[in-house]
């Protein structure tokens, strides 16, 4: 029989991936959505005739039991959040309430109603934030730097602690920046292609960021879903850091971004702007993925210098077709 999935955050860039992903593996696919007063769900527009859509936010509780009760999942996976770590400054409780107690809501569905459910937190990089260990592993210490971060860190431990105290399959996965042609646009790297993109087409004159030296260790979002399904497919529930072991810096994604659109030198393009700083930053991310290459067989298989290239050329593709209509 084929098995049902439930993903929580289908219409965010990792849910639209998760979500080919099951239906390539034969799942029945149930998506949940919050209620919005415009349907906007371009990212899952190619799919939507394949996946169930169904109501339901993550901070009511009712909402997410009854749905729970009614698609009867053999897995869930929780990607809804609040994602971007500089609204958490802005809106703290309400990034708690959705990326943090969000995680309990989930869980305590699954309690009540089907302790088989296998489920699959989003956890983050961001909780290691000032880096306590280089590369970062399962076993370092967390020391986040921004609200959403704190807010991560809770949700990973709510995970950990059902696994422990009721048996549930729960399992947490530490991942590190991952990106996509679907990537919202603000966040730096498609801020970055998009920005490219425009100024190459004459849309636009210049590129305005924040820090160009934090260094992130960036994946593709396609190879970090493959990880997310392989943790809940094992014998065992464990936590799992997903990682290329590879760091950049925002500037060097600036000067490849530049480079592949063949406008040359960023420097006379981009032009640092206070108001992307942040109050407190995380500098340096990098992970070692060694557990999950050894246990779930997981590699990531874009390269940085590819996955750059993808997200320049579809932007650019993008708005030249937009031009064209
Ligand atoms: P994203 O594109 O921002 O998507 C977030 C999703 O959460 C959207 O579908 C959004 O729905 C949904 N959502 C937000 N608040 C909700 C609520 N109250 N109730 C129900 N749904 C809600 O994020 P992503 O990049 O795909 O990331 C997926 C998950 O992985 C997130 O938990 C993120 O924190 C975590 N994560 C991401 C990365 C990364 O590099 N991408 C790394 C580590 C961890 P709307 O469409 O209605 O806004
Ligand atoms: O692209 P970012 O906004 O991603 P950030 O903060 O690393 O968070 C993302 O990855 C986390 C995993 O580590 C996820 F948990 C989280 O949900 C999200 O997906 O910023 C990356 C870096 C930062 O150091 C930031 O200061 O880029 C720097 N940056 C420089 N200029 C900028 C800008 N970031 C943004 N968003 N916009 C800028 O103009």
């Amino acid at each position: 029989m084929a098995k049902t999935a439930l993903v929580t955050g289908i219409t965010g860039q990792d849910g639209s991936y998760i979500a080919e992903l099951l239906l390539r593996e034969g799942y029945r696919v149930v998506g949940m959505t919050r209620r919005t007063s415009t349907e906007v769900h371009e990212r899952i527009e190619h799919i939507v005739g394949d996946v169930e859509i169904i109501s339901g936010d993550l901070l009511d509780q009712s909402s997410i039991t009854s749905i729970v009760n009614d698609v009867r999942p053999d897995e869930i996976y929780n990607l809804a959040a609040q994602s971007f770590v500089p609204a958490s400054w802005s809106q703290p409780v309400l990034t708690g309430e959705f990326t943090a107690l969000g995680v309990t809501r989930v869980l305590e569905a699954i309690r009540h109603v089907e302790p088989a459910i296998r489920f699959y937190q989003a956890s983050s990089s961001e909780m290691f934030g000032k880096v306590q260990e280089v590369p970062q592993r399962e076993t370092t210490p967390f020391y986040p730097r921004s609200p959403y971060g704190v807010a991560k860190v809770y949700g990973h431990w709510i995970t950990v602690n059902y696994r422990e105290s009721y048996g549930i399959f729960a399992c947490s996965g530490i991942s590190f920046n991952h990106e996509s042609e679907r990537r919202g646009k603000e966040f730096v790297t498609r801020k970055i292609s998009d920005g490219v993109a425009r100024i190459k087409l004459g849309l636009a004159q210049e590129l305005r960021l924040g820090n160009l030296d934090a260094q992130r260790d960036w994946g593709y979002a396609g190879d970090y879903v493959r990880a997310m399904w392989l943790m809940l497919q094992q014998e065992r529930p464990d936590d799992y850091v997903i990682a290329t072991g590879r760091t950049h810096s925002v500037r060097d994604f600036v000067r490849t971004a530049f480079e592949v659109a063949g406008l040359g030198s960023y420097e006379k393009y981009v032009a640092v702007d206070p108001r992307f700083v942040r109050p407190a930053e995380v500098d340096m991310l990098v992970g070692d993925a060694g557990k999950a290459r050894a246990v779930l067989g997981w590699e990531p298989e874009v390269t940085f210098e590819q996955l750059v290239a993808m997200m320049v050329t579809a932007d650019l593709d993008r708005l030249a077709a937009h031009r064209r209509t």
